[in-house]
């Protein structure tokens, strides 16, 4: 860093990294938008200029603290957007019956599996959720993550929702990140439903959902449509529920089995449906048409040594987006690692280097609907950026368990 000078003409501290090679990922450019000789100025938490360093506004320049980045190269901030990962305690038990040859619909039946985490949530405090998932948040940010989203779901009753909700938030004031919040109360049937599926939804479209948003605890409804959690026409009720509170809808859909429930996400404008391992080409073209994101989770396919790949070459011919998640949660995804989640996307899915970039910065930026905001280095946006110690952008792809991330930025900070 050269002084900290202060830009008088415009009043406030701009700072400047120069010396980069970027991957703007922004739009107007092919690929990853790279800028082999490039600059990023930042004023006021907001990218105020991200290009050529040739070709800085005077204005940037001399006027600005500097960072000189020696070659490196910065993207976007990461953004992670589906993870479950406020919960309690773990599932490292079930992990070892798997092993000994249950399937997790198996150990789910028996009532483990997303039950058992409803369980361990319901006895721990919002202070106790809270310190319990500081070191996966950290885990992530420690990679450059500077966007997370956190899902509720193992609360399953007002109280127990508005707990896991409140924790997500506070975990935003505790650490330098954004983190968008979703309300997912229709992921399993809570045990003391005594399996009345009916007058849990009602409970839902009536009483806890509208509750959650009037709080202003969720920016968006999610659903488990699958043979062990709703049906299509209970996800229905919720969505119509959701939308009638103005909330966007996104859905874990067609992960185990195909219950068309991808075309159904698209039917209510959803901005993703996630997973996809069994999405006919008809969804597809429902989400194409809706312009609802595929959000690929390769973390679970992977734990939970799934065979049916997701629709890659489908999602590609009828220009669907596709971003990258963990799917972070102690049942079919323990992994806190965005770096890994490109791995796999590319080893198990087949996704090339462009989209596994792409999949966790701007896809996943439009998969929350915060495009606007961040997934791109582009004049406007939030200074959120990642600075890597690395030749090739490949190599954020490549490596496996190595984490290359030289420095963070979120906001400018
Ligand atoms: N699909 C998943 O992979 C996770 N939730 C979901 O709807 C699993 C969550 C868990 O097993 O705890
Ligand atoms: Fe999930």
């Amino acid at each position: 860093m050269n002084g900290a000078n202060i830009d008088r003409e415009q009043g406030s501290h701009v700072r400047l990294w120069c010396n980069a090679r970027l991957a703007t990922l922004a739009p107007v450019q092919a690929g990853l938008g790279i800028i082999e000789r490039g600059a990023v100025a930042v004023q006021d938490q907001r990218i105020v200029y991200a290009g050529p360093e040739s070709e800085i506004p005077a204005r940037w320049r001399g006027v600005s603290e500097e960072a000189d980045c020696e070659g490196r190269w910065i993207t976007p901030g990461l953004i992670d957007c589906h993870t479950h990962l406020v919960y309690a305690d773990n599932r490292a038990h079930e992990f070892e019956l798997r092993l000994q040859g249950a399937t997790y619909e198996e150990v789910a039946r028996a009532g483990g599996g997303i039950v058992s985490s409803v369980r361990a949530l319901r006895a721990a405090s919002e202070d106790e959720l809270v310190r319990q998932t500081l070191p996966r948040l950290d885990a992530l940010i420690a990679e450059g993550a500077t966007t997370v989203e956190i899902k509720s779901g193992y609360g399953l009753d007002l109280a127990n929702e508005r707990k896991a909700l409140r924790a997500a938030h506070r975990l935003g004031r505790e650490r330098p990140i954004d983190i968008r919040t979703t309300f997912l109360g229709a992921h399993a049937l809570p045990p003391e439903a005594l399996g009345d599926r009916k007058s849990y939804i009602d409970r839902l479209v009536t009483e806890i959902l509208p509750a959650i948003a009037a709080e202003g605890l969720a920016d968006a409804v999610d659903g488990f449509c699958e043979g062990i959690a709703f049906s299509p026409d209970e996800i229905a009720r919720v969505f119509e529920a959701a939308r009638a509170l103005g909330l966007p809808v996104k859905l874990h859909a067609d992960q185990l089995s195909n219950l068309h429930s991808a075309a159904l996400a698209a039917r209510f404008g959803a901005l993703s449906a996630d997973h996809l391992e069994h999405t006919d080409e008809a969804g597809v073209m429902a989400m194409a048409e809706a312009g609802t994101v595929a959000t690929l989770l390769p973390g679970a396919f992977y734990f939970i040594r799934e065979t049916k790949r997701p629709p890659i070459e489908l999602f590609r011919r009828h220009g669907v987006a596709m971003a990258v998640a963990t799917d972070s949660n102690p049942g079919t995804s323990p992994l806190t690692s965005l770096l890994l989640a490109m791995n796999m996307a590319a080893t198990l899915f087949k996704m090339n280097v462009e989209e596994c970039i792409a999949g966790v910065t701007r896809e996943a930026a439009r998969a929350l609907g915060v495009l606007g905001e961040t997934g791109t280095l582009e004049a406007g946006k939030w200074a959120d950026l990642a600075i890597w110690n690395i030749e090739r952008p490949a190599e954020l792809v490549y490596r496996i368990g190595f984490n290359p991330l030289k420095q963070r930025v979120w906001r400018g900070q």
